[in-house]
Order: C-alpha cells, then structure tokens, then sequence
C-alpha cells in the first residue's frame, strides 16, 4: 500500500504515452507535477519564462511527432503560455499545456493568483478540460495527450486545480491507462484520386505545394516519387525539407512565378492563407484549378476556390497519386514548364550569390548566411526569426529533412527562434542545433541562454545584431531622430551572456571572421552566442514579410 499525489500520477501517465521531456517554469501549484515527471524518470526542462517554455515543448512534439507538453503555475504562468498555444494551434504544432489552478473551494473569492485560464486558453486550442479529481488524472491527461496529436496537431490545455494536485490517493487505485491506439491515416478517394491524376497529366503548368502538414506526415519519399515525374514544387516555409531542397523540382526560388502562372495546383498539407496569397488572384492566376489535400475537413473550406477538396493524409494521398501517374505521359514534360521555371531559380540563386558574396563591412546579412550555410552539415536543425534576417535566411538556407527547420511560421510570432531551437535539439540531441536570430528576436527570449547552460544542450546562437526591429530602417522612415529611439536599438555586446553563464562567445564584425567564429562554435563542448554586427542598412531583396 503507497499514496501517491496529483502530480506524480500525471507524470506516471506521461511516461506511459512516451514522453519522456516536459517543460516548465517551476509554480505553484504544479511543484509535485514537475518533482513527479522527474521522480518518474522523465527529463524536467526548467525555463525561464512559460512562453519559451512552451515554444520549446511545441518544437519537441513537432519534431517528434508527440505531444510536446509543458507544465505552468496558475493566474500569470498560465497566461504567459496563451500565446504559445495560439502559435501551435495556427501552426499545426502539437502542444499540451498542463496548467495549476485555484484550489475549487476558493474559486471566484479572488485566490493568490486566480485567472479563468479555461477562458484565456479556449480560442487558442483544439480542446480544454478541468481536472475534477485525483481519480480521473489518468483518463483527462490520455484524452488531452490524444487530442493535441489526432487529426490536425495543435494545443490542448489542461487545468489542474490545487487540491487536485496536491492531493495523495491510493496508488493501486489510479494505473496509468495505455495510450489511445493510434488510427489509421485516412485514405483519399480513388475517384477525386484518379480526377487529379487526370488534371496534373493534363497541365501545361502544374505545380505542387507542400504545407507543414507533409512534414508532420513525413511524406517525403511519396511527394519525391511526385517531383521525380517532373512536377515542379514549393514547399511553405516549414515544409521545406520534406523532399530534400536540392531536387531538381523544387522551385521556391521562382515562386512567384511558379504560384502566378501554374494552370494546376495541388497543395498537400497547407493552407491558403497569407503565405500562399489566399489562394487567390494577384498571387494565382485566375481560373487556376486547384486541389487541396488536407488530414482536417475543414480546412478544405477557406479562402481559396477549390476544384477539388480531399480528406486523406498527405503520404497517403502523395502514394495513391503516383501510383494513378506511374506509367502516364506527362503534357508538361513538352511543355518547358519546369526548365523555365528552373532557368528563373538560376537567375534568382544567382542574384543571391551575388551579394552574399559581398566584402563589405558592416556585414551583409546575406554574407552571413552564406558563411552559416556552408558550415552546416545537411542533418542539422535550424530555426530562424526576425525580419530581414529570416527573410534572407528564408531565401538562403537550404532544408534536407522533414521537420528540421522552424521558424516564425503560420502566425508570424517573433520569439520563437530561440525556444524552437533549442526544443528541436532536444528532440534531435544528435544533430547540430543552429538559431540565426535578429537582435530583437533574440532579445525576446535571451534569458533562456542560462537554460540551455543548465540544460548542456549545444545550440549554436548567430544573433544577425543589426542594430534594431529590421535594422535602421524603420527608425529613419517613421521616427523622430531627435526623440529616444523606438525601432533602433543599441548594439548590445550579446555574447556577453553567453560569458555570464560559461557558454562560448564570439564577437564578429568583419566578413573574414565569420568563417572561423562559426566553426568554433559548431565544435564547441558547449553552447555558443556568436554575436554578428550586421550592416543596419542593408535590406531583403525583393518584398518584406511582416513589416510591409
Ligand atoms: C510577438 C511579435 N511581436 C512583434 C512582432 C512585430 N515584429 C516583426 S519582425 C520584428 C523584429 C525584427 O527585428 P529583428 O528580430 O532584430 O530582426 P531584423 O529584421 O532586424 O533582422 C517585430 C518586433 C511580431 N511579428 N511578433
């Protein structure tokens, strides 16, 4: 006969679901749930603040294919994961937030940090539940662990009120519940099958997407049978790498072009959203016919007009589409399409060559990523966030496998480049983990360097210090010059905070050091902060993601 409380019963039931990580920020009242995972075996990733906290567990369960699950106290640890779980259920992130709560009898009498965490977190998930018992620990954590990952991934919050946690039960009386089994992924109709085959042999100018969806459905191998016929493709910007960039189909690099002019689309696992236009005219031509492929019905009904709407998985759907095309002619294939489209994406690779071969100091933001690029190996994570330097990055940094690059994605959210980071090393402890920051996106979740010193996870961090929000620009167009600054910031010496905790630091403000300042870092028995002054003035070649 042992009691055991609240906590470590949901720690018992995590382990039983595979998860062997959780996050958090350490508070009342989920201390037992945090010292329970830990007493349970499983690894407790203390932060420094819950929205990292969690952006690192959204990384780790999209990386992983899990949930990623992180643990905040009640009223304001609460709330700081609300973002996160916004971010997670727009991306298509797999996220369990399991939240401490008042204790029921003290509920609506204004307890110590009382806040109605079911209301904040209700239009940021999939699905939320209170905890009613110690009993029924076991049941309500299975329901929330299967839920964040069934379907369409996204955030699930669960809220643990006080006594629930604290409270100790009979062990005997509460064993951890085997996992929901896992279903099936759903096939597409054969019909709607064979009517797409018929469109895409048919196309003079077809093109495939590829959205988040794929990525989570690691349906590479499917989607390369598809671009081997010589369909050209773009991926969004996290579904690249599913089918390795260096296919001779892939032709993100003349995207506007390829979405503008193709007479057949065939998006697997995305959304039209304001990445891909809408879906729309300017973006697509008029009278594009259009296939949307997608695990959730109802993301088939959205802003773009559809020819033809499937619910299947895209691997599933990828295999049954080149099964349909193995053997058939394609009109393409007369038709240039790809070699132009590829004759576009050398033009514009070489314009990128161009300045990233630039000597000049302050360093071009597209030196930097060159040099980054060529010191990376091809099984390495990445993310990236900021303005201009994630657009550059965008444009620069190849991907070679599925669900190895994160970034600010479907919400746009800066802050997330550190925490992604460092939760897909986590995941991936084998592959080299590298976070090319701006100085504002940084700046957003620095205090978690003194995490990843805690934790020994050697991420690689290239703060791009290019002196504010988007450099100078922003500052010069629309502030006063003779009032305290607002977009330009200073340039912060940031790898002294890689010093104040024993990290490795690097200082790098000419081209010739960049090289060697990396490799160090790369080869360092620890985490590095590579701090790069970048030219303030310098700005992404074509168009502006989130600025305008
Ligand atoms: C959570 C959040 N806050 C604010 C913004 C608006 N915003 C877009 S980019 C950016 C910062 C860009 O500066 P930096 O990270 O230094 O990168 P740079 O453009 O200078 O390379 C901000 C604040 C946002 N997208 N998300």
């Amino acid at each position: 006969m042992s009691e055991i409380d609240g906590g470590r019963i949901a720690a018992r039931q995590l382990r039983a679901a595979g998860i062997d990580t959780v996050f958090g920020v350490v508070a009342g009242p989920m201390l037992e749930v945090m010292a329970g995972a830990q007493a349970e075996g499983l690894d407790v990733i203390g932060c420094r603040h819950e929205e990292n906290a969690a952006f690192m567990a959204s990384a780790w369960g999209y990386v992983n294919r899990k949930p990623g699950v992180v643990v905040v106290g009640s009223g304001p640890g609460m709330t700081n994961a609300v973002t996160p779980m916004h971010a997670a259920t727009a991306g298509a992130m797999p996220l369990l937030v399991l939240g401490g709560s008042v204790r029921d009898s003290q509920r609506g009498l204004g307890a110590f940090q009382e806040a109605d965490q079911l209301a904040f977190a209700a239009p940021g998930c999939k699905w939320t539940a209170r905890v009613d018992s110690s009993e029924r620990i076991p049941e309500l954590l299975r329901l929330a662990l299967g839920k964040c990952v069934a379907g369409r991934p996204g955030a699930v919050y669960l809220d643990f009120p006080a006594q629930v946690v604290a409270q100790r039960v009979e062990s005997a009386g509460v064993p951890a519940l085997a996992p929901a089994p896992t279903a099936a992924p759903p096939h597409a109709d054969p019909a709607a099958i064979a009517h797409v085959a018929q469109l895409l042999a048919r196309a003079e100018r077809p093109l495939l997407v590829f959205g988040k969806g794929a990525a989570w459905a690691d349906a590479g191998a499917e989607l390369a049978r598809l671009a081997d016929l010589g369909l050209p493709y773009v991926a969004s910007p996290m579904a690249r790498g599913v089918v390795p960039d260096d296919h001779p189909s892939f032709v993100n690099a003349a995207r506007s072009a390829a979405l503008g002019q193709a007479d057949v689309v065939v998006m697997f696992g995305g959304r039209f959203n304001w990445i891909f236009g809408m879906g729309r005219p300017p973006q697509f031509a008029a009278g594009v016919k259009i296939a949307q492929i997608d695990l959730c019905a109802e993301e088939l009904v959205a802003a773009a007009e559809l020819d033809t709407a499937i619910v299947a998985d895209a691997a599933v759907a990828a295999r049954q589409l080149a099964d349909a095309l193995a053997g058939r002619t394609l009109a393409c294939t007369a038709s240039g399409w790809l070699r132009g489209l590829r004759a576009m994406v050398a033009a514009n690779e070489a314009e990128l060559a161009a300045a990233a071969a630039s000597d000049a100091s302050p360093i071009s933001p597209y030196r930097l990523v060159r040099e980054v690029r060529d010191v990376l190996p091809r099984e390495a994570s990445l993310s990236f966030d900021g303005e201009v330097i994630m657009a550059v990055a965008r444009a620069m940094l190849p991907a070679y496998r599925a669900r190895s690059i994160l970034n600010a994605g479907t919400t746009g959210c800066i802050g997330t480049g550190l925490p992604y980071a460092i939760g897909a090393k986590l995941a991936r402890p084998d592959a080299p983990a590298l976070a090319l920051l701006g100085d504002y996106a940084f700046g957003a979740a620095m205090m978690d360097v003194e995490t990843l010193a805690r934790i020994g996870a050697r991420v690689v961090v290239v703060v791009a210090n290019n002196e504010g929000i988007a450099g100078h620009a922003l500052q010069d167009w629309l502030f006063d010059p003779a009032k305290t600054a607002v977009a330009r910031l200073l340039p912060a010496r940031y790898e002294m905070l890689a010093q104040m905790v024993d990290g490795h630091a690097e200082y790098v403000d000419a081209p010739g050091q960049l090289r060697p300042a990396l490799e160090r870092a790369l080869a360092a028995d620890r985490f590095a902060i590579v701090n790069v002054r970048v030219d303030p003035n310098a700005r992404r070649i074509k168009g502006s993601y989130f600025l305008g």
